[in-house]
């Protein structure tokens, strides 16, 4: 596999920072530890000077300050975010951009207002199709310049639990995760969740901004026209058990009982059942699920593993919803990358009974 990666996308990994997977054992993902994806930089805003406007196909257009906004009944909702890149690194042929392994996903815990309230008071015209999100920052993408939008068709922007979002985890937004406002739609993929948030267009016709005309489609070569990326597919992770070697992470863990803990979710409908295997995936059993807290936030796992026999391992989970999605042995690959929702791999060496490590005892 040709795995090297340019000074260029080292630059996008050195900025855009993934959740260190030891950080799936947090129900709920501490802000600094969420990964984070930003296109261009993270704009300058002044809070007191910041308004949301909502225009287009409404009888009554708004303009709202953060007062405005927090003022209004607030709802809250603990989402699982992963960025539709994540797991592109590991694809083959390899694919041109931020390089994500599988560490590209967080689950916070939102507030803010429903969209769906803030469109009921600006009064839908009839003839409303999409609703069109504007961010503040600005930049180029294969030359073409732009301002990062993304819209959403009006069943998806109506539903429960869609939300303008002004704090994270019980605080106010940190500058690179959107503050003042952003948008959140829990169980779609991350690019849907436009950060810095300063427009809502509501238009008449699908709205044919660069990502989702050029990013973010499921394209099989360059002539395609591909289909957009929407939910999150199913995946579940597992944290790395024992400890790692400083260059390659490879895991050690000593003989005997050794619990495997991890995470599951999928946009598509709640994680009904999470196998794990510790033959490289040639046999799967099934772990235990935590119960189900919240819809759309990740379930937890785990499996007790009964590392006997000293030797190489590799382990790897995999999560099935109940809509009947499972991860595949090999997900498709496609021209940009997205959902590659292949089991994760982690090699572990059980160590020798009786071995002792040489630090001081
Ligand atoms: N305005 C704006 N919104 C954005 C982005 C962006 O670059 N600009 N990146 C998107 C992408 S691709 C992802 S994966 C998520 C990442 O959100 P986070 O950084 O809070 O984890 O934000 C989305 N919203
Ligand atoms: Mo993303």
């Amino acid at each position: 596999m040709d795995a090297a990666i340019s000074q260029d996308e080292l630059q996008l990994a050195a900025r855009n920072h993934g959740l260190p997977l030891e950080a799936l054992r947090y129900p709920i993902t501490p802000a600094g530890l969420h990964y984070l994806l930003i296109h261009y930089d993270i704009p300058d805003v002044d809070a007191d000077r910041w308004a949301l406007s909502v225009d287009g196909r409404v009888a009554k257009p708004l303009t709202l300050t953060l007062a405005d906004l927090c003022n209004r009944p607030s709802h809250e909702v603990t989402a699982t975010m992963e960025c539709a890149g994540n797991g592109r690194a590991l694809l083959a042929p390899h694919v041109v951009s931020q390089p994500w392994l599988l560490e590209a996903v967080g689950n916070a815990n939102w507030t803010g207002v429903s969209l769906r309230l803030i469109l009921e008071e600006a009064e839908l015209l009839d003839d409303a199709m999409e609703v069109v999100f504007t961010g503040l920052d600005r930049g180029f993408e294969k030359g073409v310049e732009q301002t990062y939008q993304r819209s959403l068709e009006l069943d998806v922007a109506l539903a429960d639990d869609v939300l303008l979002a002004y704090e994270m985890n019980g605080a106010a937004l940190l500058p690179q995760h959107g503050f003042p406002l952003r948008l959140v739609v829990p169980g779609w993929y991350g690019m849907t969740n436009v950060k810095w948030l300063a427009g809502i267009t509501v238009v008449a016709e699908p709205f044919r901004g660069y990502q989702h005309t050029a990013a973010y489609r499921y394209r099989d070569d360059e002539e395609d026209e591909g289909t957009p990326v929407t939910r999150m597919q199913p995946r579940a992770l597992m944290v790395p058990p024992g400890i790692p070697d400083f260059n390659t992470r490879e895991r050690t863990v000593p003989p005997g009982p050794c619990v495997l803990e991890g995470r599951a979710w999928s946009g598509w409908a709640p994680v009904a059942r999470v196998e794990v295997s510790t033959d490289g995936g040639k046999t799967w059993a099934d772990g235990l699920l935590e119960p189900l807290d919240s819809r759309w936030g990740w379930r937890g796992w785990r499996y007790e593993w009964t590392a006997d026999d000293p030797g190489e391992y590799v382990l790897s989970c995999r999560a099935h919803d109940e809509a009947g999605n499972v991860q595949p042995q090999e997900a498709t690959w496609n021209v940009g990358g997205y959902s590659n929702n292949a089991p994760q791999r982690v090699l572990v060496t059980v160590q020798e009974p009786g071995y002792h490590q040489g630090a001081p005892e």
